[in-house]
Protein backbone atom coordinates (compact mmCIF):
# COMPACT_ATOMS: atom_id res chain seq x y z
CA UNK A 1 0.00 0.00 0.00
CA UNK A 2 2.93 2.38 0.50
CA UNK A 3 4.68 1.72 -2.32
CA UNK A 4 1.25 2.30 -4.07
CA UNK A 5 1.20 5.96 -2.28
CA UNK A 6 4.47 6.70 -3.51
CA UNK A 7 3.80 6.41 -7.16
CA UNK A 8 0.85 7.89 -7.24
CA UNK A 9 2.31 11.24 -5.35
CA UNK A 10 4.79 10.89 -7.91
CA UNK A 11 2.52 10.35 -10.60
CA UNK A 12 -0.01 13.10 -9.67
CA UNK A 13 2.94 15.83 -9.33
CA UNK A 14 3.17 16.76 -12.98
CA UNK A 15 -0.80 17.27 -13.32
CA UNK A 16 -0.02 20.13 -10.56
CA UNK A 17 3.12 21.28 -12.03
CA UNK A 18 2.19 22.08 -15.57
CA UNK A 19 -1.54 23.69 -14.67
CA UNK A 20 -1.98 26.77 -15.54
CA UNK A 21 -1.71 29.70 -13.12
CA UNK A 22 -4.93 31.46 -12.87
CA UNK A 23 -6.27 34.20 -11.36
CA UNK A 24 -3.97 35.65 -7.99
CA UNK A 25 -5.45 35.52 -4.52
CA UNK A 26 -3.20 38.80 -3.98
CA UNK A 27 -0.68 40.19 -5.71
CA UNK A 28 1.92 37.81 -4.32
CA UNK A 29 -0.49 34.58 -3.53
CA UNK A 30 -0.15 31.59 -6.47
CA UNK A 31 -2.81 30.25 -7.19
CA UNK A 32 -3.29 26.78 -9.25
CA UNK A 33 -6.31 24.92 -10.77
CA UNK A 34 -6.84 21.24 -10.82
CA UNK A 35 -9.26 19.21 -11.94
CA UNK A 36 -12.39 20.14 -10.23
CA UNK A 37 -11.17 23.29 -7.99
CA UNK A 38 -8.46 25.55 -7.31
CA UNK A 39 -5.77 26.38 -4.67
CA UNK A 40 -4.07 29.42 -3.81
CA UNK A 41 -0.54 29.00 -1.84
CA UNK A 42 2.36 31.15 -0.34
CA UNK A 43 5.17 32.88 -2.78
CA UNK A 44 8.24 32.76 -1.10
CA UNK A 45 10.47 35.29 -1.81
CA UNK A 46 13.48 33.84 0.23
CA UNK A 47 13.44 31.15 -2.32
CA UNK A 48 11.82 32.84 -5.46
CA UNK A 49 9.39 29.47 -4.88
CA UNK A 50 5.98 28.88 -5.30
CA UNK A 51 4.78 26.63 -2.26
CA UNK A 52 1.38 24.67 -2.56
CA UNK A 53 0.96 22.70 0.32
CA UNK A 54 -1.32 20.02 1.90
CA UNK A 55 -3.24 19.83 -1.18
CA UNK A 56 -5.66 16.21 -0.82
CA UNK A 57 -4.42 13.72 -3.58
CA UNK A 58 -6.99 11.05 -2.23
CA UNK A 59 -10.23 11.50 0.04
CA UNK A 60 -9.39 11.15 3.85
CA UNK A 61 -8.76 7.65 4.83
CA UNK A 62 -10.65 7.92 7.63
CA UNK A 63 -14.07 5.68 8.77
CA UNK A 64 -14.72 2.95 6.12
CA UNK A 65 -11.92 4.27 4.01
CA UNK A 66 -9.34 3.08 6.81
CA UNK A 67 -6.96 0.21 5.60
CA UNK A 68 -8.31 0.63 2.20
CA UNK A 69 -5.90 1.50 -1.14
CA UNK A 70 -6.58 5.20 -1.68
CA UNK A 71 -9.63 6.67 -3.20
CA UNK A 72 -10.23 8.89 -5.90
CA UNK A 73 -11.05 12.44 -4.91
CA UNK A 74 -14.73 12.93 -5.91
CA UNK A 75 -15.92 16.51 -5.23
CA UNK A 76 -15.96 19.93 -7.38
CA UNK A 77 -15.40 23.28 -5.39
CA UNK A 78 -16.34 26.39 -6.67
CA UNK A 79 -14.12 28.70 -3.92
CA UNK A 80 -10.31 28.80 -4.24
CA UNK A 81 -9.24 26.70 -1.47
CA UNK A 82 -6.20 27.57 0.84
CA UNK A 83 -2.86 25.35 0.17
CA UNK A 84 -0.86 27.25 2.68
CA UNK A 85 0.37 25.31 4.74
CA UNK A 86 1.78 21.46 5.64
CA UNK A 87 -0.92 19.31 6.55
CA UNK A 88 -0.35 16.99 9.17
CA UNK A 89 1.75 13.57 8.74
CA UNK A 90 0.53 10.44 9.05
CA UNK A 91 0.59 8.48 12.61
CA UNK A 92 4.41 7.35 12.94
CA UNK A 93 5.45 5.54 15.99
CA UNK A 94 9.41 6.24 15.67
CA UNK A 95 11.38 8.56 17.21
CA UNK A 96 11.86 10.91 15.07
CA UNK A 97 7.82 11.29 14.75
CA UNK A 98 7.65 11.12 18.70
CA UNK A 99 10.60 13.75 19.70
CA UNK A 100 10.23 16.32 17.16
CA UNK A 101 6.41 16.36 18.48
CA UNK A 102 5.33 16.24 14.76
CA UNK A 103 1.40 17.47 13.89
CA UNK A 104 -0.32 13.47 13.13
CA UNK A 105 -3.82 12.72 11.55
CA UNK A 106 -5.27 10.05 9.92
CA UNK A 107 -6.35 11.96 7.98
CA UNK A 108 -2.40 12.95 6.11
CA UNK A 109 -3.10 12.12 2.35
CA UNK A 110 -1.74 15.34 0.80
CA UNK A 111 0.94 16.51 -1.19
CA UNK A 112 3.20 19.22 -1.12
CA UNK A 113 4.25 20.99 -4.78
CA UNK A 114 7.03 23.57 -4.59
CA UNK A 115 7.81 25.37 -8.02
CA UNK A 116 10.00 28.04 -8.83
CA UNK A 117 8.68 31.11 -9.21
CA UNK A 118 7.33 33.00 -12.62
CA UNK A 119 7.18 29.72 -14.54
CA UNK A 120 4.94 30.05 -17.67
CA UNK A 121 1.41 27.98 -17.84
CA UNK A 122 2.26 24.90 -19.59
CA UNK A 123 5.82 24.24 -18.73
CA UNK A 124 6.65 21.04 -17.44
CA UNK A 125 9.05 21.16 -14.69
CA UNK A 126 10.82 18.08 -13.60
CA UNK A 127 9.46 16.63 -10.85
CA UNK A 128 8.92 12.91 -9.37
CA UNK A 129 6.61 12.03 -12.53
CA UNK A 130 8.05 8.47 -12.46
CA UNK A 131 5.22 5.99 -12.32
CA UNK A 132 4.92 6.12 -16.22
CA UNK A 133 8.18 6.35 -17.28
CA UNK A 134 9.52 3.29 -19.50
CA UNK A 135 12.47 3.16 -17.20
CA UNK A 136 11.22 4.48 -13.91
CA UNK A 137 14.76 3.60 -12.40
CA UNK A 138 16.62 5.51 -15.20
CA UNK A 139 13.76 8.35 -14.50
CA UNK A 140 14.49 8.49 -10.56
CA UNK A 141 17.67 9.33 -11.23
CA UNK A 142 17.01 12.57 -13.32
CA UNK A 143 15.46 14.00 -10.47
CA UNK A 144 17.07 16.58 -8.29
CA UNK A 145 18.20 15.38 -4.92
CA UNK A 146 16.32 17.42 -2.77
CA UNK A 147 13.09 16.67 -4.28
CA UNK A 148 13.84 12.93 -4.19
CA UNK A 149 14.73 13.25 -0.68
CA UNK A 150 11.57 14.99 0.54
CA UNK A 151 9.52 12.41 -0.94
CA UNK A 152 11.57 9.39 0.38
CA UNK A 153 11.87 11.19 4.08
CA UNK A 154 7.82 12.02 4.14
CA UNK A 155 5.43 10.41 5.56
CA UNK A 156 4.29 8.63 2.51
CA UNK A 157 7.38 5.82 2.75
CA UNK A 158 6.49 5.46 6.68
CA UNK A 159 6.16 1.58 7.30
CA UNK A 160 7.52 0.59 3.89
CA UNK A 161 9.57 -2.60 4.75
CA UNK A 162 13.27 -2.08 4.43
CA UNK A 163 14.51 -5.32 4.77
CA UNK A 164 15.85 -7.99 2.37
CA UNK A 165 13.43 -7.89 -1.04
CA UNK A 166 13.76 -10.57 -3.54
CA UNK A 167 14.97 -9.20 -6.02
CA UNK A 168 15.99 -11.80 -8.70
CA UNK A 169 19.50 -10.39 -8.98
CA UNK A 170 21.37 -10.30 -6.10
CA UNK A 171 18.97 -11.94 -3.77
CA UNK A 172 17.13 -14.83 -5.81
CA UNK A 173 15.38 -16.47 -2.69
CA UNK A 174 14.38 -15.88 1.08
CA UNK A 175 16.56 -15.69 3.28
CA UNK A 176 16.81 -19.09 4.97
CA UNK A 177 16.23 -21.08 1.53
CA UNK A 178 19.24 -19.10 0.13
CA UNK A 179 21.07 -19.76 3.59
CA UNK A 180 20.30 -23.38 3.69
CA UNK A 181 21.29 -24.03 0.01
CA UNK A 182 24.34 -22.71 0.60
CA UNK A 183 23.79 -19.96 -1.48
CA UNK A 184 25.56 -17.33 0.79
CA UNK A 185 29.34 -15.59 0.50
CA UNK A 186 31.54 -18.37 3.00
CA UNK A 187 33.13 -15.47 5.22
CA UNK A 188 33.69 -16.25 8.80
CA UNK A 189 31.19 -14.28 10.80
CA UNK A 190 30.78 -13.12 14.61
CA UNK A 191 27.30 -12.37 15.32
CA UNK A 192 24.91 -11.79 18.10
CA UNK A 193 22.08 -10.59 19.59
CA UNK A 194 20.59 -8.48 23.20
CA UNK A 195 19.04 -10.77 25.91
CA UNK A 196 15.77 -8.29 25.37
CA UNK A 197 15.63 -7.22 21.87
CA UNK A 198 11.70 -7.75 21.91
CA UNK A 199 11.21 -4.86 24.35
CA UNK A 200 12.10 -2.50 21.44
CA UNK A 201 9.71 -4.02 19.02
CA UNK A 202 6.82 -6.08 20.66
CA UNK A 203 3.54 -4.28 21.08
CA UNK A 204 2.50 -2.29 24.41
CA UNK A 205 -0.82 -3.21 26.48
CA UNK A 206 -1.59 -6.94 25.42
CA UNK A 207 -3.46 -8.04 29.10
CA UNK A 208 -4.92 -11.19 27.76
CA UNK A 209 -4.18 -14.38 25.67
CA UNK A 210 -6.86 -13.15 23.01
CA UNK A 211 -5.02 -10.24 22.91
CA UNK A 212 -1.63 -12.33 22.83
CA UNK A 213 -3.29 -14.45 19.90
CA UNK A 214 -4.78 -11.71 18.37
CA UNK A 215 -1.01 -10.32 17.77
CA UNK A 216 0.58 -13.79 16.53
CA UNK A 217 -2.14 -14.04 13.95
CA UNK A 218 -1.69 -10.72 12.66
CA UNK A 219 1.86 -12.08 11.49
CA UNK A 220 0.76 -14.72 9.29
CA UNK A 221 0.54 -17.36 11.56
CA UNK A 222 -3.38 -19.03 11.65
CA UNK A 223 -5.25 -20.08 14.76
CA UNK A 224 -4.06 -23.07 15.38
CA UNK A 225 -0.41 -22.20 14.97
CA UNK A 226 -0.88 -19.19 16.73
CA UNK A 227 -2.36 -21.18 19.48
CA UNK A 228 0.68 -23.46 19.48
CA UNK A 229 3.18 -20.60 19.72
CA UNK A 230 0.81 -19.35 22.60
CA UNK A 231 1.80 -22.58 24.48
CA UNK A 232 5.37 -22.46 23.47
CA UNK A 233 5.75 -18.61 24.77
CA UNK A 234 3.26 -19.17 27.64
CA UNK A 235 2.20 -16.46 30.35
CA UNK A 236 4.66 -16.86 32.74
CA UNK A 237 6.74 -14.03 33.98
CA UNK A 238 9.48 -15.69 35.55
CA UNK A 239 10.75 -16.79 32.12
CA UNK A 240 9.62 -14.11 29.78
CA UNK A 241 11.36 -11.36 28.66
CA UNK A 242 13.03 -8.49 30.24
CA UNK A 243 14.44 -10.77 33.09
CA UNK A 244 15.15 -7.85 34.63
CA UNK A 245 11.79 -6.96 35.48
CA UNK A 246 10.35 -8.99 38.40
CA UNK A 247 6.79 -10.09 37.74
CA UNK A 248 4.24 -7.93 35.69
CA UNK A 249 4.43 -4.26 34.74
CA UNK A 250 2.48 -2.48 37.48
CA UNK A 251 1.68 1.20 38.42
CA UNK A 252 3.33 3.48 36.31
CA UNK A 253 4.56 0.80 34.08
CA UNK A 254 0.96 -0.80 33.90
CA UNK A 255 0.26 0.73 29.97
CA UNK A 256 2.90 -2.13 29.28
CA UNK A 257 0.48 -4.54 29.52
CA UNK A 258 0.26 -8.04 31.77
CA UNK A 259 1.25 -10.00 29.37
CA UNK A 260 4.48 -7.50 28.37
CA UNK A 261 6.79 -10.59 29.06
CA UNK A 262 5.03 -12.75 27.28
CA UNK A 263 5.22 -10.79 24.04
CA UNK A 264 8.79 -9.63 24.26
CA UNK A 265 9.90 -13.05 24.40
CA UNK A 266 8.03 -13.55 21.69
CA UNK A 267 8.46 -11.32 19.18
CA UNK A 268 12.25 -10.72 20.29
CA UNK A 269 12.61 -14.54 18.95
CA UNK A 270 10.40 -13.34 15.70
CA UNK A 271 12.50 -10.44 15.18
CA UNK A 272 16.04 -11.14 16.09
CA UNK A 273 16.79 -14.52 18.22
CA UNK A 274 15.57 -16.65 15.12
CA UNK A 275 17.27 -15.58 12.25
CA UNK A 276 20.37 -15.36 14.39
CA UNK A 277 20.41 -18.90 15.32
CA UNK A 278 19.57 -19.74 11.94
CA UNK A 279 23.19 -18.26 10.39
CA UNK A 280 25.16 -20.16 12.95
CA UNK A 281 23.38 -22.94 11.92
CA UNK A 282 23.81 -22.68 8.15
CA UNK A 283 27.21 -21.09 8.79
CA UNK A 284 28.09 -24.26 11.05
CA UNK A 285 26.57 -26.80 8.32
CA UNK A 286 28.75 -25.57 5.86
CA UNK A 287 31.99 -25.49 7.48
CA UNK A 288 32.15 -21.68 8.03
CA UNK A 289 33.82 -19.97 10.92
CA UNK A 290 31.20 -18.34 13.12
CA UNK A 291 31.19 -17.01 16.81
CA UNK A 292 28.03 -16.19 18.77
CA UNK A 293 27.06 -13.72 21.43
CA UNK A 294 24.55 -12.38 23.94
CA UNK A 295 24.75 -9.37 25.36
CA UNK A 296 23.04 -9.01 28.90
CA UNK A 297 24.19 -5.64 30.12
CA UNK A 298 21.87 -2.92 30.61
CA UNK A 299 23.60 0.80 30.24
CA UNK A 300 22.42 4.20 31.56
CA UNK A 301 19.34 4.80 29.69
CA UNK A 302 17.74 1.66 29.96
CA UNK A 303 14.60 1.03 32.88
CA UNK A 304 14.73 -2.99 34.14
CA UNK A 305 11.28 -3.17 31.92
CA UNK A 306 13.47 -2.45 28.78
CA UNK A 307 16.38 -4.87 29.50
CA UNK A 308 19.59 -5.19 27.46
CA UNK A 309 17.20 -4.35 24.31
CA UNK A 310 17.85 -3.80 21.02
CA UNK A 311 21.17 -1.87 19.85
CA UNK A 312 22.55 -1.45 23.20
CA UNK A 313 25.93 -3.00 22.64
CA UNK A 314 27.03 -1.04 19.79
CA UNK A 315 28.42 1.91 22.25
CA UNK A 316 30.60 -0.95 23.57
CA UNK A 317 31.75 -2.95 20.15
CA UNK A 318 33.00 0.74 19.34
CA UNK A 319 34.47 1.52 23.14
CA UNK A 320 32.55 4.97 23.05
CA UNK A 321 32.57 5.53 26.23
CA UNK A 322 32.51 9.01 25.62
CA UNK A 323 28.91 8.68 24.36
CA UNK A 324 29.88 9.90 21.11
CA UNK A 325 26.45 11.04 18.90
CA UNK A 326 24.06 10.12 22.16
CA UNK A 327 23.40 12.60 24.83
CA UNK A 328 20.51 14.38 22.72
CA UNK A 329 16.72 14.17 22.22
CA UNK A 330 16.42 10.11 21.85
CA UNK A 331 19.60 8.87 23.87
CA UNK A 332 22.14 9.27 26.85
CA UNK A 333 25.10 8.96 27.33
CA UNK A 334 25.06 4.69 27.66
CA UNK A 335 27.85 4.70 29.96
CA UNK A 336 27.44 8.17 32.80
CA UNK A 337 27.64 7.06 35.86
CA UNK A 338 27.81 3.34 35.34
CA UNK A 339 31.77 1.91 37.18
CA UNK A 340 34.33 0.77 36.23
CA UNK A 341 33.47 -2.53 34.69
CA UNK A 342 30.83 -1.02 32.44
CA UNK A 343 34.29 0.60 30.90
CA UNK A 344 36.17 -3.09 30.85
CA UNK A 345 33.61 -4.52 29.32
CA UNK A 346 33.99 -2.11 26.39
CA UNK A 347 37.35 -2.28 26.34
CA UNK A 348 37.33 -6.18 26.11
CA UNK A 349 34.40 -6.01 23.61
CA UNK A 350 35.75 -3.90 21.49
CA UNK A 351 39.35 -5.66 21.75
CA UNK A 352 37.76 -8.82 20.53
CA UNK A 353 35.84 -7.25 17.75
CA UNK A 354 39.28 -5.76 16.12
CA UNK A 355 41.01 -9.17 17.28
CA UNK A 356 38.22 -11.26 14.80
CA UNK A 357 38.31 -8.96 11.61
CA UNK A 358 42.29 -8.46 11.61
CA UNK A 359 42.98 -12.45 12.68
CA UNK A 360 39.76 -13.85 12.34
CA UNK A 361 39.43 -14.82 15.81
CA UNK A 362 38.13 -12.97 18.88
CA UNK A 363 40.65 -14.93 21.38
CA UNK A 364 43.67 -12.49 20.31
CA UNK A 365 42.26 -9.48 22.09
CA UNK A 366 44.66 -9.46 25.02
CA UNK A 367 42.56 -8.58 27.95
CA UNK A 368 40.61 -11.49 28.60
CA UNK A 369 41.08 -15.25 29.79
CA UNK A 370 37.53 -16.55 28.80
CA UNK A 371 37.90 -18.37 25.62
CA UNK A 372 35.07 -17.72 22.84
CA UNK A 373 34.38 -20.95 21.37
CA UNK A 374 33.37 -21.37 17.73
CA UNK A 375 29.88 -22.37 17.32
CA UNK A 376 29.34 -25.65 15.96
CA UNK A 377 26.00 -27.86 15.36
CA UNK A 378 27.57 -30.27 17.60
CA UNK A 379 28.16 -28.03 20.50
CA UNK A 380 26.04 -24.81 19.88
CA UNK A 381 27.57 -22.02 22.42
CA UNK A 382 27.55 -18.43 22.56
CA UNK A 383 29.85 -15.73 24.57
CA UNK A 384 27.42 -14.03 27.22
CA UNK A 385 28.91 -10.46 28.26
CA UNK A 386 27.49 -9.31 31.18
CA UNK A 387 28.71 -6.69 34.13
CA UNK A 388 27.50 -8.44 36.92
CA UNK A 389 30.04 -11.50 36.66
CA UNK A 390 33.45 -11.14 37.77
CA UNK A 391 35.47 -11.97 34.29
CA UNK A 392 32.24 -9.69 32.76
CA UNK A 393 31.61 -12.89 30.23
CA UNK A 394 31.42 -16.26 30.30
CA UNK A 395 30.08 -19.26 27.49
CA UNK A 396 26.46 -20.33 27.69
CA UNK A 397 25.18 -23.26 25.11
CA UNK A 398 22.60 -21.41 22.60
CA UNK A 399 19.52 -23.42 23.91
CA UNK A 400 17.76 -20.64 25.33
CA UNK A 401 13.93 -21.10 24.18
CA UNK A 402 15.06 -23.59 21.98
CA UNK A 403 12.06 -25.04 21.41
CA UNK A 404 9.97 -22.07 20.70
CA UNK A 405 12.80 -20.93 17.77
CA UNK A 406 12.83 -23.70 16.37
CA UNK A 407 8.90 -23.83 16.06
CA UNK A 408 9.58 -20.19 14.64
CA UNK A 409 12.41 -21.07 12.31
CA UNK A 410 10.51 -23.77 10.46
CA UNK A 411 7.77 -20.97 9.63
CA UNK A 412 9.89 -18.23 8.95
CA UNK A 413 9.12 -18.24 4.98
CA UNK A 414 6.24 -20.14 4.62
CA UNK A 415 3.75 -18.84 7.44
CA UNK A 416 5.80 -15.20 8.32
CA UNK A 417 7.04 -14.82 4.21
CA UNK A 418 11.04 -13.58 5.79
C1 LIG B 1 0.17 7.92 -16.60
O1 LIG B 1 -0.47 7.14 -17.58
C2 LIG B 1 -1.86 6.98 -17.34
C3 LIG B 1 -2.40 5.99 -18.35
O2 LIG B 1 -1.92 6.33 -19.62
C4 LIG B 1 -2.53 8.35 -17.41
O3 LIG B 1 -3.90 8.22 -17.16
C5 LIG B 1 -1.91 9.27 -16.37
O4 LIG B 1 -2.43 10.56 -16.50
C6 LIG B 1 -0.42 9.33 -16.56
N1 LIG B 1 0.17 10.07 -15.44
C7 LIG B 1 1.10 10.99 -15.59
C8 LIG B 1 1.62 11.59 -14.34
O5 LIG B 1 1.50 11.33 -16.67
C1 LIG C 1 -1.28 37.76 0.29
O1 LIG C 1 -0.46 36.61 0.19
C2 LIG C 1 0.63 36.61 1.09
C3 LIG C 1 1.49 35.43 0.76
O2 LIG C 1 0.74 34.25 0.73
C4 LIG C 1 0.08 36.57 2.52
O3 LIG C 1 1.14 36.58 3.43
C5 LIG C 1 -0.81 37.78 2.74
O4 LIG C 1 -1.41 37.66 4.01
C6 LIG C 1 -1.89 37.85 1.67
N1 LIG C 1 -2.63 39.11 1.80
C7 LIG C 1 -3.95 39.16 1.75
C8 LIG C 1 -4.55 40.49 1.85
O5 LIG C 1 -4.64 38.17 1.58
C1 LIG D 1 -14.46 15.95 -10.25
O1 LIG D 1 -15.83 16.14 -10.12
C2 LIG D 1 -16.60 15.11 -10.71
C3 LIG D 1 -18.04 15.53 -10.60
O2 LIG D 1 -18.35 15.86 -9.28
C4 LIG D 1 -16.32 13.81 -10.01
O3 LIG D 1 -17.02 12.76 -10.63
C5 LIG D 1 -14.83 13.52 -10.06
O4 LIG D 1 -14.54 12.37 -9.32
C6 LIG D 1 -14.07 14.69 -9.53
N1 LIG D 1 -12.67 14.42 -9.70
C7 LIG D 1 -11.80 14.83 -8.83
C8 LIG D 1 -10.34 14.53 -9.14
O5 LIG D 1 -12.10 15.45 -7.82
C1 LIG E 1 -17.33 11.30 -1.84
O1 LIG E 1 -16.65 10.42 -0.96
C2 LIG E 1 -17.10 10.48 0.37
C3 LIG E 1 -16.21 9.62 1.20
O2 LIG E 1 -16.15 8.34 0.64
C4 LIG E 1 -18.56 10.06 0.41
O3 LIG E 1 -19.02 10.15 1.73
C5 LIG E 1 -19.38 10.95 -0.50
O4 LIG E 1 -20.70 10.48 -0.55
C6 LIG E 1 -18.80 10.98 -1.90
N1 LIG E 1 -19.49 11.98 -2.70
C7 LIG E 1 -19.88 11.74 -3.92
C8 LIG E 1 -20.52 12.89 -4.61
O5 LIG E 1 -19.75 10.66 -4.45
C1 LIG F 1 -20.24 25.96 -8.72
O1 LIG F 1 -20.70 26.93 -9.67
C2 LIG F 1 -21.61 26.36 -10.63
C3 LIG F 1 -21.89 27.43 -11.67
O2 LIG F 1 -22.18 28.61 -11.03
C4 LIG F 1 -22.86 25.92 -9.89
O3 LIG F 1 -23.75 25.31 -10.81
C5 LIG F 1 -22.47 24.88 -8.84
O4 LIG F 1 -23.56 24.49 -8.08
C6 LIG F 1 -21.41 25.41 -7.93
N1 LIG F 1 -20.93 24.32 -7.11
C7 LIG F 1 -20.76 24.43 -5.79
C8 LIG F 1 -20.25 23.20 -5.09
O5 LIG F 1 -21.01 25.43 -5.20
C1 LIG G 1 -7.20 26.30 5.04
O1 LIG G 1 -8.35 25.51 4.89
C2 LIG G 1 -8.53 24.54 5.91
C3 LIG G 1 -9.78 23.72 5.60
O2 LIG G 1 -9.90 23.52 4.23
C4 LIG G 1 -8.67 25.24 7.25
O3 LIG G 1 -8.75 24.25 8.25
C5 LIG G 1 -7.45 26.11 7.49
O4 LIG G 1 -7.62 26.83 8.67
C6 LIG G 1 -7.26 27.06 6.33
N1 LIG G 1 -6.03 27.79 6.54
C7 LIG G 1 -5.92 29.09 6.29
C8 LIG G 1 -4.58 29.71 6.52
O5 LIG G 1 -6.87 29.75 5.89
C1 LIG H 1 14.14 14.70 7.01
O1 LIG H 1 13.16 15.39 7.73
C2 LIG H 1 13.56 15.80 9.02
C3 LIG H 1 12.37 16.35 9.75
O2 LIG H 1 11.62 17.14 8.94
C4 LIG H 1 14.70 16.80 8.87
O3 LIG H 1 15.12 17.22 10.15
C5 LIG H 1 15.82 16.10 8.17
O4 LIG H 1 16.87 17.02 7.96
C6 LIG H 1 15.37 15.55 6.84
N1 LIG H 1 16.42 14.74 6.27
C7 LIG H 1 16.87 14.93 5.04
C8 LIG H 1 17.96 13.99 4.60
O5 LIG H 1 16.44 15.78 4.32
C1 LIG I 1 -8.51 -20.47 18.24
O1 LIG I 1 -8.33 -21.78 18.70
C2 LIG I 1 -8.69 -21.93 20.07
C3 LIG I 1 -8.28 -23.32 20.50
O2 LIG I 1 -8.70 -24.27 19.56
C4 LIG I 1 -10.16 -21.65 20.23
O3 LIG I 1 -10.54 -21.79 21.59
C5 LIG I 1 -10.47 -20.25 19.75
O4 LIG I 1 -11.85 -20.00 19.76
C6 LIG I 1 -9.95 -20.03 18.34
N1 LIG I 1 -10.06 -18.62 18.02
C7 LIG I 1 -10.37 -18.19 16.82
C8 LIG I 1 -10.39 -16.72 16.64
O5 LIG I 1 -10.63 -18.94 15.90
C1 LIG J 1 -3.97 -3.16 29.07
O1 LIG J 1 -3.93 -2.59 30.35
C2 LIG J 1 -3.24 -1.37 30.44
C3 LIG J 1 -3.22 -0.94 31.89
O2 LIG J 1 -4.51 -0.84 32.36
C4 LIG J 1 -3.91 -0.34 29.55
O3 LIG J 1 -3.15 0.86 29.57
C5 LIG J 1 -3.98 -0.88 28.14
O4 LIG J 1 -4.68 0.02 27.32
C6 LIG J 1 -4.68 -2.22 28.12
N1 LIG J 1 -4.64 -2.77 26.77
C7 LIG J 1 -5.72 -3.00 26.06
C8 LIG J 1 -5.52 -3.56 24.69
O5 LIG J 1 -6.85 -2.77 26.47
C1 LIG K 1 31.92 -30.03 6.96
O1 LIG K 1 32.95 -30.76 7.58
C2 LIG K 1 32.60 -32.10 7.87
C3 LIG K 1 33.71 -32.70 8.68
O2 LIG K 1 34.94 -32.47 8.05
C4 LIG K 1 32.32 -32.83 6.57
O3 LIG K 1 31.92 -34.16 6.84
C5 LIG K 1 31.21 -32.13 5.84
O4 LIG K 1 31.01 -32.72 4.57
C6 LIG K 1 31.53 -30.65 5.64
N1 LIG K 1 30.38 -29.99 5.08
C7 LIG K 1 30.45 -29.16 4.06
C8 LIG K 1 29.16 -28.56 3.59
O5 LIG K 1 31.50 -28.86 3.52
C1 LIG L 1 23.25 -6.20 37.00
O1 LIG L 1 23.23 -5.77 38.34
C2 LIG L 1 22.55 -4.55 38.56
C3 LIG L 1 22.79 -4.16 40.01
O2 LIG L 1 22.37 -5.19 40.83
C4 LIG L 1 21.08 -4.75 38.24
O3 LIG L 1 20.37 -3.55 38.41
C5 LIG L 1 20.96 -5.18 36.79
O4 LIG L 1 19.62 -5.47 36.48
C6 LIG L 1 21.81 -6.40 36.53
N1 LIG L 1 21.82 -6.64 35.09
C7 LIG L 1 21.27 -7.70 34.54
C8 LIG L 1 21.29 -7.75 33.07
O5 LIG L 1 20.75 -8.57 35.18
C1 LIG M 1 36.33 -23.00 10.08
C2 LIG M 1 35.30 -23.90 10.63
O1 LIG M 1 34.96 -24.88 10.03
N1 LIG M 1 34.75 -23.54 11.78
C3 LIG M 1 33.76 -24.28 12.51
C4 LIG M 1 32.38 -24.06 11.92
O2 LIG M 1 31.50 -25.12 12.15
C5 LIG M 1 32.02 -26.42 11.91
C6 LIG M 1 30.92 -27.43 11.95
O3 LIG M 1 30.21 -27.37 13.14
C7 LIG M 1 33.13 -26.67 12.91
O4 LIG M 1 33.60 -27.98 12.81
C8 LIG M 1 34.25 -25.70 12.63
O5 LIG M 1 35.21 -25.76 13.61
Amino acid sequence: MYLSNLSYVLGCLPLLATAALSKRQNSTAPTVQVLNGSYYGVHSQEYSQDYFLGIPFARPPVGDLRFRPPQSLNTTFNDTRNATEYSPACIGYGSDTWVLGNYISEDCLTVNVIRPEGVAPGTNLPVAGCSNATDTLACLRTIPTDTLSSILNSTVTTGFPWGPQVDNDFLLAPFPASLQAGNFVRVPILTGRNHDEGTDFAPKGINTTDQFLANVRSQGPDNATAVTIAALYPDIPAIGIPATLDGRPTGPLASYGVQWKRISSYIGDLRQHVPRRIVNQVWSKYNVTNYSYHFNVIPNGAGAWLGSGHFREVAFVFDNTDGLGYKNVVAVNPFEGKGEEFFLLARLMSRMWVSFITGGSPNDSGVSCVNWPEYTLENPRNMVFDVNVTKLAYVEPDTYRAEGIQYLADRFADVYNR
